[in-house]
């Protein structure tokens, strides 16, 4: 039996914090379509059951186009069981909004319930404020079989999140979750492990890395899982730092060598740091457009700081070397402020756009 666990697909969630409205709204189409794909791909690989561990939307943000789009792709493949919990931010409106509901989507409650499949059994939660106080009293599992168990939260303990320690000895094979962004494993007792399988498409620059789902595999009674990578596109950090590079030449050779590797239709993310020479000028709005050209989208974040160094402009007659120390010697500013001052003065003295 092969059974995929995804969760946190956030549709129509905003996007453009990260992206131009244009590229959201491609994005936005994106993350449907990779459900789809997902679908597809289940079926063509003989997987049975989707579990869905919450946050499939985002929270009130549901458009009708959405809700249909999904419902069809559950409805048009009968021959997969569609599991749902509900998570921290659809809680019920997607459910309530729903007519009828597709007969092989099997929505969770409040109270812990069972779907017995000849394999394993699947039982869920909609874990929140009230279940949390007496799930772990209330689950028993058949111990002879192998059990999966679905929830949607944050790990943690005495009283808030999902606490591992009160699920010791349950027989839990393995603990499907929902709720971390980021595929994330690990070990409840010598029975089994819990999984975070991360969101299948990552939204922002926070969501790097890879991105998929996690395919089951139970045979002759044995359960194994492997994550599977999936995103359309995938999102990059690049740091680059650009202490002692005097020419910004250089600077691009680093950027070109650092990017090389990453694919044109993923989004990359280049971060500039360190403390830079006096004479370099930078090129922040080029370096942008080149990276926009090479990739779906691009953006360069500039943490870099000018680098003084205050005996350097002691005997400067000039303008420059008068300002720079006029800056250093005031004592109403902190030295990020006195960096920052500086770096603006002298662009305006070599009259470079600010
Ligand atoms: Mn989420």
């Amino acid at each position: 039996m092969k059974i995929i666990h995804t969760a946190d697909l956030h549709f129509d969630s905003k996007l453009e914090t990260n992206l131009d409205a244009l590229k959201a709204k491609d994005r936005k189409k994106e993350l449907l379509a990779t459900f789809e794909r997902m679908v597809e791909y289940a079926k063509a690989n003989g997987v049975s059951t989707i579990i869905i561990a919450g946050d499939m939307f985002d929270k009130s943000r549901i458009s009708t186009k959405t809700k249909e789009f999904v419902l069809n792709c559950i409805a048009l493949n009968p021959s997969i069981d569609f599991l749902y919990v509900s998570g921290n931010h659809d809680e019920d409106i997607f459910i309530e909004s729903i007519e009828t509901l597709p007969k092989n989507l099997y929505i969770f409650d409040e109270r812990w319930k069972t779907i017995n499949y000849k394999e394993c059994d699947i039982t869920g939660i909609n874990y929140n404020d009230s279940s949390e106080k007496y799930l772990y009293d209330t689950l028993f599992l058949n111990k002879e079989k192998i059990n999966i168990v679905i929830m949607h939260g944050p790990l943690g303990s005495r009283g808030s999140g999902i606490n591992v320690n009160n699920l010791k000895g349950k027989g839990i094979s393995y603990l499907a979750l929902g709720h971390i962004h980021k595929f994330q494993k690990g070990s409840i007792d010598n029975d089994g492990y819990f999984v975070y399988p991360g969101c299948p498409e990552g939204r922002g620059f926070d969501e790097i890395g890879p991105k998929g789902f996690v395919l089951i595999n139970i045979e002759n009674n044995k359960l194994d899982s492997e994550f599977i990578p999936f995103a359309k596109r995938e999102l990059h950090e690049v740091v680059i730092d650009i202490t002692g590079i005097d020419s910004w030449i250089d600077v691009r050779k680093n950027v070109s060598l650092k990017t090389n590797s990453i694919p044109d239709k993923d989004m990359v993310k280049v971060r500039l740091i360190g403390n830079y020479d006096i004479n370099l000028v930078k090129q922040i709005e080029l370096l942008n457009e080149y990276l926009n050209e090479h990739y779906f989208f691009a953006k360069v974040v500039d943490e870099s700081k000018i680098a003084i160094n205050a005996k350097d402009y002691e005997n400067d007659i000039s303008l420059k070397g008068e300002f720079i120390r006029n800056v250093l010697q005031s004592n109403d500013l902190t030295p990020d402020e006195k960096n920052e001052i500086i770096e603006y003065g002298i662009k305006a003295l070599m009259k470079e756009e600010i």
